[in-house]
C-alpha cells in the first residue's frame, strides 16, 4: 500500500507553496470493482496529500465544479480566520466560482482538509485529503506512510441495490457512514485505508517507518489495537513524551503518529471492537492493515524525536466558557443553541482561557476547535498522565473535560462534534477572538 498521491507546488519558490484544489464529481472504484458516484479533489480520493514545511506560506485556489456551494477548512491549523474554510458570515464558494486563501504553516503535524459545508454529505463523498506540515529539524525516518481510514458501505455482491440506488444529484452519497462494523450507530461498514480493504505495506526489515494515520470518518469509531509500536505524535503535532499504548481510540476528525521499527517479523494492526456506551464492545477484531517486512534484518534503534517534555499543566481553576453538549438524533444542541442561531462566545488573544466541556447526551461527541489547540486538563476531573495538546477530543456519554488554550488569531472560530451528522444537525457554535484591548 502507498501513500495517497501528493500535491505538486506550483510555486517553484522556497517558502511558498501554491495549489490549485478542484473539487469535482468522481467515481470511486470500491475493493471489488463496484464504482459509486461521489465527489473528490483533483480527481483523487484521498485528495493529494499537501506536504509543506514548517512556516511556508500556503495558498490554495479552491475551485469548484460541483453542483452546489463547497469551501475546503484546514482541520487542526491555525490560519487567519478568513482562510479557515467555516461559513460564518462568509458564505460558500458558488458552483462554478473559486477562491484563494492563504495561511502559513506555523505548526508540525499531521493535519488534514475536507469542506465545511454541507458537511456530512460532502466528505462522505470523498473529499478529504491530508496535509503535513514538515519540522526540517525532526529526523529523518526511512518509510513514511500516509494512512487515511474511512468507514464505507460495500455494495452486496448478489443483487447491487447500492448500484441500482441513483445519486441524490444535489450530493451524491457513496456507500458510506457505518461504523466499521461495529458499534451501534447505524449500518455497517467497513474501513478502508487509503481506499483499500486490509491492505500491506510493504517495507524492508531493519528499518523504520512512521505512519500517519487520520480517521475521516464522518462517524465512525476505530480503536486500533495490535503491536502498535511508539506513539509520537497526536492531533497537534509531536507529543510531550511519546507512549507505547496497548489500544488507541481514533475519534472521527482524529490524528495519530505510530513509529514502527521492524525485524524480519510482520504484524497486523487491528480494529478493536468498541463500545460506545463504555465497557466491552461486541464483535471481532478486524484486521485493519498487516505490515509485511521484506529481509530478516535486526530491528533499527528507531530514531529520536525532540519532545518537548513538557508537564501536564496545573488547572487554573477559573471557567471561561461553558460548552454542554446534548441531544438526540434529530436535534442536536451546545449549550441549548443550534447553529446558526447561536450566541458568539468571546475572549481575548493571549490571555488564558479555560474551557469547560460536558456531554448530557447519551452518545459520544468528538469535540472540535477550529483555530485553537487545546491543552487536556483533566477528564471528568483526573488529569492525564502525560501532557497533550489536540483539536479534536472525544467526549464520551456523561463526560466533563476541562480544557486549557491561549487563543493567537483573532477571528470567528468554530466549535462542533465532529460526528458531522450532529454538526449538520446544529451542533456547532462560534467562539470570537477578540485582539487584546
Ligand atoms: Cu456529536
Amino acid at each position: 500500500m502507498v501513500s495517497p498521491a501528493e500535491a505538486i507546488d506550483e510555486d517553484p519558490a522556497p517558502g511558498a507553496f501554491l495549489l490549485t484544489l478542484t473539487a469535482a464529481p468522481a467515481e470511486h472504484v470500491l475493493p471489488g470493482g463496484d464504482i459509486v458516484p461521489g465527489y473528490a479533489y483533483n480527481g483523487q480520493t484521498p485528495g493529494p496529500t499537501i506536504r509543506v514545511s514548517l512556516g511556508d506560506t500556503v495558498t490554495v485556489t479552491l475551485v469548484n465544479q460541483l453542483d452546489q456551494a463547497t469551501t475546503v477548512h484546514w482541520h487542526g491549523l491555525v490560519v487567519p480566520w478568513e482562510s479557515d474554510g467555516a461559513t460564518w458570515m462568509l458564505g460558500g464558494v458558488a458552483p462554478g466560482e473559486s477562491r484563494t486563501v492563504t495561511f502559513t504553516a506555523t505548526k508540525a503535524g499531521t493535519f488534514w482538509y475536507h469542506p465545511h459545508m454541507n458537511t456530512d454529505r460532502q466528505v462522505d463523498a470523498g473529499l478529504y485529503g491530508v496535509l503535513i506540515v514538515e519540522d526540517p529539524a525532526e529526523p529523518k525516518v526511512e518509510n513514511e506512510r500516509v494512512i487515511v481510514l474511512d468507514d464505507w458501505i460495500l455494495p452486496e455482491p448478489d443483487n447491487g441495490a447500492l448500484d441500482s440506488q441513483p445519486p441524490d444529484s444535489a450530493s451524491p452519497a457513496p456507500p458510506h457512514g457505518g461504523d466499521g462494523g461495529h458499534g451501534e450507530s447505524g449500518a455497517e461498514g467497513l474501513w478502508l485505508v487509503n481506499g483499500l480493504l486490509a491492505p500491506t505495506v510493504e517495507m524492508l526489515s531493519g528499518q523504520s517507518l512512521r505512519a500517519r494515520i487520520v480517521n475521516v470518518s464522518n462517524r465512525g469509531y476505530v480503536l486500533l489495537g495490535g503491536a502498535l509500536g511508539a506513539q509520537i505524535a497526536s492531533d497537534q503535532g509531536l507529543l510531550d513524551t511519546p507512549q507505547t499504548p496497548e489500544t488507541l481510540l481514533l475519534a472521527p476528525g482524529d490524528r495519530v503518529e505510530l513509529l514502527w521499527s521492524l525485524g524480519g517479523d510482520g504484524f497486523t494492526v487491528w480494529d478493536l471492537p468498541y463500545s460506545h456506551a463504555g465497557g466491552a464492545g461486541v464483535g471481532e477484531p478486524e484486521a485493519l492493515l498487516s505490515v509485511a517486512p521484506e529481509g530478516d534484518a535486526a530491528a533499527p534503534t528507531p530514531p529520536t524525536f525532540a519532545h518537548p517534555g513538557e508537564a501536564v499543566s496545573a488547572d487554573p481553576g477559573f471557567t471561561t466558557l461553558t460548552y454542554t453538549f446534548a441531544g438526540d438524533d434529530g436535534a442536536w444542541f451546545i449549550n441549548g443553541e443550534q447553529y446558526p442561531e447561536v450566541t458568539v462566545g468571546q475572549v481575548i488573544a493571549g490571555q488564558p482561557v479555560v474551557i469547560e466541556a460536558r456531554n448530557l447526551s447519551a452518545v459520544e461527541h468528538p469535540l472540535h476547535l477550529h483555530g485553537l489547540a487545546f491543552e487536556l486538563l483533566s477528564l471528568n476531573g483526573v488529569a492525564p498522565t502525560a501532557r497533550t495538546v489536540e483539536d479534536t477530543l472525544n467526549l464520551r456519554a456523561r463526560d466533563r473535560a476541562r480544557l486549557l488554550l491561549t487563543p493567537t488569531e483573532p477571528g470567528f472560530w468554530m466549535v462542533h462534534c465532529h460526528i458531522l451528522e450532529h454538526e449538520e444537525g446544529g451542533m456547532m457554535t462560534v467562539l470570537e477572538v477578540v485582539e487584546a484591548p
